[in-house]
C-alpha cells in the first residue's frame, strides 16, 4: 500500500508561544517533519481573514482580538495522514472540555479555555492547502523524508 505524505498547517497561538520550544519538540518527537516556520504576528485585518469561515459568530470578534493579540507561529508539518493525525494530538476544540475528555491532548495541556485553546490544526486538505498559501505564499512543495529534523530544513 501507497503511504501518502501530508501537509497540514499548525499554528502556536499567542498563549502557548511562550511553551513553543516545547510543543516543536511534541511535533518533531511526534513524527512530523516541520517544513516552514514563521513568527508573526497578525493584525486583526489578517486574523479576520485567516478565520472568514466564522465571520458573523458571536465569538468572531474576540477570537480575532485574540489571534491578534500577540505573536503566533505558524508551521507547515508534513507526515503521512498529517491532517488528522495533528488534530487528534491537538484534540477538541473547547480546552475545558478537552481536559475532561481528552487530559493528555496539547490543547488539553497547554490551552487557557474554551477560545484559547494553544494550537491551531487544519481541517481538511483543502483548508491546509489554503492556510498554507496564507502564511507561506511562496511556498513550493518538495518531497520530504519523513522524520527528519526541523533544523535540517531551516
Ligand atoms: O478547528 P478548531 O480550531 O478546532 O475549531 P473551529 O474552526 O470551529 O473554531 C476556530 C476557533 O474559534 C477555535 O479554535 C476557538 C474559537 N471558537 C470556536 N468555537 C467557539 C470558539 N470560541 C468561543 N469563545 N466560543 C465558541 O463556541
Amino acid at each position: 500500500p501507497h503511504i501518502y505524505v501530508e501537509r497540514s498547517l499548525a499554528i502556536i497561538k499567542p498563549d502557548a508561544i511562550h511553551k513553543s520550544e516545547e510543543i516543536e519538540d511534541i511535533i518533531l518527537r511526534s513524527g512530523f517533519a516541520v517544513l516552514q516556520k514563521r513568527r508573526v504576528h497578525l493584525t486583526p485585518e489578517q486574523a479576520s481573514d485567516f478565520y472568514a469561515e466564522h465571520y458573523g459568530k458571536l465569538f468572531f470578534p474576540s477570537l480575532v482580538a485574540y489571534m491578534s493579540s500577540g505573536p503566533i507561529i505558524a508551521l507547515v508539518i508534513a507526515k503521512d495522514s498529517a491532517i488528522a493525525h495533528w488534530r487528534e494530538l491537538i484534540g477538541p476544540t473547547n480546552t475545558i472540555k478537552a481536559r475532561q475528555t481528552h487530559p493528555d491532548c496539547l490543547r488539553a495541556v497547554y490551552g487557557t479555555d474554551d477560545q484559547r485553546n494553544a494550537l491551531h490544526g487544519s481541517d481538511s486538505f483543502s483548508s491546509a492547502e489554503r492556510e498554507i498559501r496564507f502564511f507561506f505564499p511562496d511556498s513550493v512543495v518538495e518531497p520530504v523524508p519523513i522524520g527528519q529534523a526541523a533544523k535540517d530544513y531551516l
